[in-house]
């Protein structure tokens, strides 16, 4: 009789584990799979046009951090109708200013540095003016835009001092 008694305290101790302190892994987001809680899957960008300051390349990737921001990328012929417009709309509407892109350590292979996605990722969007990136000198490897006017980019010495252009990419829950 003990034996048994014994034996249901166990059971019992156990099934009170077992329903009481469930343990969730640290990667188990299972209990994250409600329809409330999907991520958007659209989101809005706006470019912030910075022409206060000349900067090199690696300063702007900062100084867009420093505010909330990343530097600009631009991945469709949207994203540059937008770019157009923001700097037509900006206190001074000459160029040129860095953008996100860079080669920097992989010669030819330029990634934006904003989200360490290649440029023309899934895309396939460039809009470099004609002849570039050429790689003038052996040392251009940051993208710059509106050199010669327009939206058209560039490449450029990342320690030369521009001004330069971030960006805000937020959930678009409507
Ligand atoms: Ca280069
Ligand atoms: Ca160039």
């Amino acid at each position: 009789m003990k034996i048994i008694i014994l034996l249901l305290f166990v059971i019992c101790c156990m099934l009170a584990t077992h329903f009481c302190s469930p343990i969730i892994e640290e990667d188990d987001f299972s209990s994250f799979a409600s329809p409330c809680l999907q991520p958007p899957t659209n989101f809005k960008k706006r470019y912030f046009v910075h022409n206060n300051i000349h900067v090199t390349f690696l300063e702007a990737w900062r100084q867009c951090q420093a505010i909330g921001l990343r530097l600009a990328t631009i991945t469709s012929e949207e994203d540059s109708k937008l770019m157009q417009e923001t700097i037509a709309n900006s206190t001074n509407t000459k160029g040129p200013w860095y953008i996100g892109g860079t080669d920097l350590g992989n010669e030819g292979h330029f990634v934006w540095i904003s989200t360490n996605k290649p440029v023309g990722h899934m895309t396939g969007y460039f809009n470099y003016s004609p002849g570039q990136p050429d790689n003038a000198g052996g040392s251009e490897n940051c993208l710059e835009i509106g050199r010669w006017g327009g939206v058209v980019w560039n490449d450029e010495p990342c320690d030369a001092k521009l001004r330069y252009i971030c960006e805000s990419v937020t959930p678009n829950w409507s």
